[in-house]
């Protein structure tokens, strides 16, 4: 899926155009049921004019029916950009013969070169093989059937019912070291590597939230539910541990991104993304986590508040320690408020040893 997503930005874009619920996929689902075939392409810029030959101009509101009819004749059909229209009917392609392609039916060749020739969408609807395939650039992608998506996602969401559990175990017990002052680099990296997992299960659920459309509804409440606010999760948790404080956690989170399957599997690579030196005996080094994270979960306590606490403080344990008065002394901090943060802090140490 992330090849996928490398050779075409617009990937979720284009799932977007052709998901369940439009009017472009319903038409396609009746090509396909009426075992016509089809050739289709969305858009008609000057990159087209030059290639196109023959057939009548339509230009009338797109509907299922309207391009169903179409397709019983030969050729291709061009519609507009947003799908909307149908422009053209039966018209001959001539995408440039040296573009090379993969595919070996006429109607696949053409749907491939004129893709890469033009820029636009283009799909074919294969007559015998009951296919629809996409094409968009270099991007080829050949839409699955509904339920065999749907499966796909339920079984990814119960994986990230699973990971999602374990990520909370593992948030809860570095919490506890945290109160404890033991915390070492190595819980730190392997929490952020069941983050990562997350985030990647959760990237793959969403890649069938898009495919599915309207069907996607449940899938993508439930995603909602268990997910929702992990990139903050994370987000806290690099700014608490991250060798330089100005690194910025979005771009420790696009590294993570970045990181192949089997570099995510090394721990080190997690060191590494924090900008410490990945060698092993790192990971026994001792740390201090800033307090983000913990501080974040005291209720209505602004963020630029708790920025003003880490200035003054550097870390966690020493705000744990701060007096009322201490507190007090921090700008935007008044007695009130000292006074939550001391409680809240108590109640968080509270709760994480309660779990
Ligand atoms: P029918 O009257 O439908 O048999 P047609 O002239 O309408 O013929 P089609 O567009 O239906 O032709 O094409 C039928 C097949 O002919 C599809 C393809 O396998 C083959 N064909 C068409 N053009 C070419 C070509 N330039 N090179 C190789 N095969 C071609
Ligand atoms: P199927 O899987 O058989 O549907 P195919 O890729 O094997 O597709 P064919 O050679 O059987 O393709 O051609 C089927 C039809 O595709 C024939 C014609 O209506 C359409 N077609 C093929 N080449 C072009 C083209 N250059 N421009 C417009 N329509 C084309
Ligand atoms: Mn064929």
């Amino acid at each position: 899926m992330q090849d996928q997503q490398k050779k075409n930005p617009l990937f979720f874009e284009v799932l977007r155009l052709v998901a369940p619920g439009t009017q472009l996929r319903e038409g396609l689902e009746n090509v396909l049921r009426a075992k016509t075939g089809g050739l289709i392409v969305v858009g008609y810029g000057p990159e087209m004019k030059n290639i196109v030959d023959g057939g009548f101009s339509i230009n009338c509101e797109f509907s299922p029916a309207h391009l169903y009819e179409l397709a019983k004749m030969d050729g291709a059909i061009i519609v507009s950009e947003d799908a909307k229209r149908i422009l053209y009917a039966n018209t001959q392609l001539f995408p440039p013969a040296s573009i090379a392609t993969s595919e070996t039916g006429t109607r696949h060749r053409t749907a491939q070169r004129t893709a890469i020739q033009t820029g636009y969408l283009v799909i074919a609807i294969s007559q015998r093989r009951n296919v629809i395939t996409l094409y968009q650039g270099n991007f080829r992608y050949v839409l699955n059937e509904i339920s065999v998506i749907l499966a796909k996602a339920n079984q990814a969401v119960s994986t990230l019912e699973k990971y999602k559990a374990v990520l909370d175990q593992t948030l809860t017990n570095l919490g506890a070291l945290e109160f404890e002052e033991l915390v070492t680099l190595h819980e730190v990296t392997s929490v952020l590597q069941r983050v990562e997992m997350v985030l990647r299960i959760k990237a793959e659920v969403s890649k069938y939230i898009c495919e599915l459309g309207v069907e996607g509804r449940l899938v993508s409440m439930q995603m909602e539910e268990l997910v929702s606010n992990i990139e903050e999760e994370a987000h806290m948790l690099i700014r608490d541990y991250c060798r330089d404080p100005g690194l910025s956690p979005d771009q420790v989170l696009r590294d993570m991104k970045k990181l192949s399957n089997d570099e995510m599997l090394e721990i080190s690579s997690f060191l590494r993304v924090l900008g410490y030196s990945s060698t092993v005996s790192m990971l026994e080094e001792s740390v201090s986590p800033r307090g983000y994270r913990i501080l974040n979960k005291i209720p209505r306590l602004p963020m630029t508040i708790i920025a003003n606490l880490v200035e003054h403080f550097h870390y966690l344990p020493r705000i744990m320690m701060a007096t009322i008065e201490e507190l007090d002394e921090v700008e935007g901090i008044g007695e009130v408020r000292a006074r939550a943060i001391k409680d809240g802090l108590k109640r968080i140490q509270e709760q994480v040893f309660i779990d």
